[in-house]
């Protein structure tokens, strides 16, 4: 069978209010993402970028949201190009721009699968809603959106709703959690991985909990990696950095992990700033941990 892969760049920073992320899907292709992933594909297709432009802010009379219509309407974009990628029998691998984009990217991946798995690899839970969002940026709020909770214009999109099932997500590297993302999670019985076990289990056991557990209940995964989930001591370039996040070494061993498993179906590299990097490393960091998702081997 033909292994394809389609990269479409989401240079979008709508979801929050630092410039620079919208450079992501550059800062990514720049560290050489085509020349790392070559020998591990068939074919790559670099479908370029979803316009963005570069609009003007506007926040939502009603329920106060940053730039809602813009991002329902570009997150619209998103989802049809992320869906033609897999109708073509491409694997779809999505740079950020803000995670934002999460909610474009699963709208087009979602309907694929009768019961999508999400892996959600980050420093936040970004399971906010307008209603306890602390900062009204729609960052915080892609994972609630997907599951069904927000405003329609997002949870929408697609024509379908909702795109996964809270049972179906794994989160992993968690560390700053507003009141309200508190409660949604114990509500809905989401699964989490905080750093305290990453650190008590080790990540080889986190990532052996979370396979089988997706296995068991999915018929395809998404890999949604925003990269504040690693410290910021080896991602640098990010907006909203956390302290005391998983390691370079042991986001690789999770990628090898996940690939030798064969779950992931789609994936999505997000929050790469480089105007907040120092020399591109975050950008750099996010090509080698594609590298070992998709297979790269040092033997
Ligand atoms: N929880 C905060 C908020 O909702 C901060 C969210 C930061 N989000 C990201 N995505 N970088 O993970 O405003
Ligand atoms: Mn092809
Ligand atoms: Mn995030
Ligand atoms: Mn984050």
């Amino acid at each position: 069978m033909m292994k394809n892969l389609s990269i479409i760049g989401m240079p979008m920073d709508l979801g929050q209010m630092r410039r620079g992320v919208d450079m992501g899907p550059s800062a990514i292709r720049y560290a050489g993402i085509n020349e790392r992933l070559k020998p591990l594909f068939d074919e790559i297709h670099d479908l370029g970028d979803i316009p963005i432009g570069r609009p003007e802010v506007v926040v939502d009379k009603v329920s106060n949201l940053r730039n809602l219509d813009l991002i329902a309407e570009k997150s619209t974009l998103l989802a049809e190009k992320v869906d033609e990628a897999i109708q073509s029998g491409s694997f779809p691998l999505v740079l950020g721009g803000d995670h934002s984009i999460a909610i474009g990217t699963l709208a087009g991946v979602a309907k694929h699968y009768k019961d999508l798995g999400v892996i959600w690899y980050d420093a936040h839970g970004d399971l906010n809603t307008a209603e306890t969002s602390p900062s009204g940026n729609i960052h915080g709020m892609p994972l609630a959106v997907s599951i069904g909770l927000g405003h329609p214009l997002l949870t929408e999109i697609g024509g379908y709703f909702p795109k996964i099932k809270p049972e179906n997500v794994v989160i992993i590297g968690v560390r700053s959690l507003d009141e309200g993302e508190r409660v949604l999670i114990k509500e809905k019985g989401i699964k989490v991985y905080t750093m305290h076990e990453i650190d008590r289990l080790g990540m080889a056991k986190v990532m052996e909990e979370t396979i089988a557990y997706l296995k068991e209940r999915t018929d395809g995964v998404h890999l949604s990696l925003d990269l504040d989930g690693l410290d910021p001591n080896d991602a640098p370039g990010v907006g909203t950095p956390v302290i005391g996040g998983i390691s370079y070494r042991e986001s690789h061993l999770a990628m090898e992990m996940l690939e030798e498993a064969n779950i992931i179906t789609s994936a999505e590299f997000v929050e790469v700033n480089p105007i907040l990097d120092e020399k591109n490393k975050t950008a750099s960091v996010a090509v080698g941990l594609m590298g070992s998702l998709f297979g790269e081997k040092l033997l």
